[in-house]
């Protein structure tokens, strides 16, 4: 399921791997609702540390090696809810509605829950065909999630959807079988840690009904550890188990449940949150896509709305457009893509969710080159257009948005091109004319995008893809380049997230501590020389003023109001003399400069 993309691009991007790493390491974090229990790391909120690749993952991820695009199924008894308690509604991730940051569901109320929980309109069938329309190659569902409520038949806690519930069933069972009929892969989410219910589990109660103290090793033995058995022996072959937020869980029994999952399921993945570096891949940070290329074994995981679990109010879906951008994203960084949807408490999928993946399957299914098996782009980064993934001496590239006038520019290729045909989404193809421009190679293409969401053209190179991935700025379509990507003196990069929502998490590489004489200084490729608009992508307090200089050539600056929030500024217009190279840099001059956080640089040219 996950591409094992070239090592030999380690090199170029171990600079972008160090860097995220000593950002992690620097890390500001905004978390505006709660600070940190004692003991716990915010920077390691996921228990995502880097997991090293090991020779036996590649035999591990052999049976989905081109299954790079996958499900993800929040789904439980706070589905019921779906964010609204006593009347009142609650936003943020709708399966810590137990939380006091949410709700505040007292145990005993939270238990009660499961004496109406009746999910007869779930259709194991209809949710495995959907990711199977959907293009998706494998489903990984909460088993059981930090409230506790198993959703399949645990012998080892009666708190589950068999014993507890009305409905009396196991619904898993039908999901893995489904799974099957239709040929996708499936899996489990295990929170291992968390268990809010039972005595012992993370940040759980800490006393057993009979007043005695509880520790968590009470729990491992008695819960946790029996049902990871019970998981990964009673519904066949799964593909991944997908434990979440090791917190400060111990070393020996994080190894333990990994010995388990090697002994029922030898061919399963386990997820990087397993804890202690001991997962067979490294999963980001919930809702994190990465701008950079990202070596080893990796996945996002996103979901189609705001909130993992349903959540009543949550209709900010994303198109199928933008779901083939962060998916297309992911493999072209070298990734993996799990896209999640959430179940109301009846057991049926909200058909805006469904209509998303649907939509962006019927795409895939036009050009599933550009997706299953492809490689990650020699660029190592996204394209003003687009973007662009590999097979062999092949390019894939996804043109997001069509540029006006008739022409693609790609910049930095050095192979000779073979032929460049725009595909069709059918057997036939349309051969498209390709010069050299200065470095650049430059398509011509019909006035209108063929495909009404992202057209393909197939590029084929003589020999594999060699590729200077120096930003360029486009002469049709804005360029904008992250702050992450500018080299930084008198000030600092640092990675920063916060939750826009209880839960809902961004992540931004920012460049912060402004000192007198700092910039942040990209080096940028011009193909066609002149005027250009510039803006900057920043935060800050009060009215700022930013400087921005072509070394040797022209500086504009001007001063711009600010905001809490990240959004562009115009800062005016520059000139580019003649093609070639330059390096640019920005810097907050005046005003409160301390308080200033640069995301980006934006290009636009005039016409
Ligand atoms: O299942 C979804 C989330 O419920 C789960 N991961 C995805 C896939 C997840 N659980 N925890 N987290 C993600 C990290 C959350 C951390 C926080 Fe907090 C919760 C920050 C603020 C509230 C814990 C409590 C850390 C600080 C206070």
């Amino acid at each position: 399921m996950f591409k094992k993309h070239s090592l030999k691009l380690a090199t170029v991007i171990g600079a972008f791997a160090l860097l995220n790493l000593s950002c992690l390491a620097e890390e500001a974090s905004k978390v505006a609702v709660k600070k940190p229990a004692k003991g716990e790391k915010m920077d390691d909120l996921w228990g995502d540390s880097v997991v090293k690749l090991r020779a036996t993952d590649a035999k591990r991820g052999q049976l989905f090696d081109d299954g790079n695009y996958a499900m993800f199924i929040h789904w439980g008894l706070y589905s019921t809810l779906g964010n609204k308690v006593d009347g009142k509604t609650y936003y943020g991730i709708g399966e810590w509605i137990m939380n006091s940051n949410m709700a505040g569901i007292p145990i005993p109320e939270y238990k009660k829950l499961a004496n109406d929980f009746n999910p007869v309109n779930f259709d194991a069938m209809a949710v495995a065909q959907l990711a199977k329309d959907a293009g998706m190659k494998y489903i990984i569902i909460t088993s059981k999630h930090h409230d506790g409520f198993a959703m399949y038949h645990s012998k080892a806690d009666k708190f589950n959807i068999v014993d507890a519930t009305p409905f009396g069933r196991d619904p898993m069972k039908d999901l893995a079988k489904a799974c099957k009929e239709v040929g996708i892969g499936f899996g489990f989410y295990y929170s291992h840690n968390q268990d809010w219910t039972f005595p012992g589990g993370g940040r759980g109660p800490k006393k057993g009904a009979d007043g005695i103290p509880a520790s968590f090793d009470d729990y491992f033995q008695k819960k946790c550890l029996p049902q990871v058995k019970e998981i990964t022996s009673e519904y066949g072959q799964i593909e991944i188990v997908w434990f979440d937020t090791p917190g400060d869980m111990p070393k020996k029994y994080v190894e333990e449940l990994i010995e388990v999952v090697r002994k029922n399921q030898p061919n399963a993945l386990v997820s990087g949150r397993a804890g202690h570096g001991l997962g067979d891949y490294q999963s980001l940070g919930d809702m994190e896509v990465p701008h950079h290329n990202v070596e080893g074994l990796w996945e996002s995981v996103d979901t189609t709305n705001d909130s993992w679990a349903y959540a009543w109010y949550d209709e900010n879906w994303k198109t199928p457009k933008q779901v083939l951008g962060l998916l297309v994203s992911c493999v072209g960084r070298g990734g993996t893509y799990m896209l999640n949807i959430g179940p109301r408490g009846d057991g049926s999928v909200p058909q805006r969710a469904a209509d998303a993946l649907r939509g962006s399957g019927e795409w895939i299914r036009r050009y599933p080159q550009v997706v299953y098996g492809a490689g990650p782009s020699p660029w190592h980064h996204g394209l003003p257009w687009g973007d662009v993934t590999t097979r062999g001496n092949k390019l894939h590239l996804a043109v997001f948005e069509w540029p006006r006038g008739g022409e693609l520019h790609l910049p930095g290729l050095k192979n000779k091109i073979k032929s460049a045909k725009l595909l069709t989404g059918k057997e036939s193809s349309v051969e498209i004319e390709h010069k050299k421009a200065s470095g650049w190679s430059v398509f011509s293409l019909p006035v209108a995008a063929p495909d009404k969401l992202v057209s393909v053209i197939e590029v084929e190179l003589e020999g594999e893809p060699d590729v200077d991935p120096c930003f360029a700025i486009d002469p049709v379509v804005s360029t904008e380049i992250l702050a992450e990507f500018s080299d930084v003196s008198g000030a600092q990069l640092k990675r920063n997230r916060w939750m826009e929502k209880f839960g809902e998490w961004k992540h931004v590489n920012q460049v912060v501590n402004w000192q007198p004489g700092g910039a942040a200084t990209w080096e940028v490729d011009v193909l066609i020389p002149g005027d250009y608009k510039v803006a900057l992508n920043y935060t800050g307090k009060g009215r700022l003023v930013w400087k921005v200089a072509i070394q040797g050539g022209e500086a504009i600056q001007n001063q711009q109001n600010a905001s809490s929030v990240f959004h562009d500024y115009k800062i005016g217009w520059i000139n580019f003399p003649k093609p070639g190279r330059y390096k640019v840099g920005a810097s907050c001059i005046e005003g409160d400069a301390q308080s200033a956080a640069l995301k980006g640089i934006k290009f636009t040219p005039l016409n």
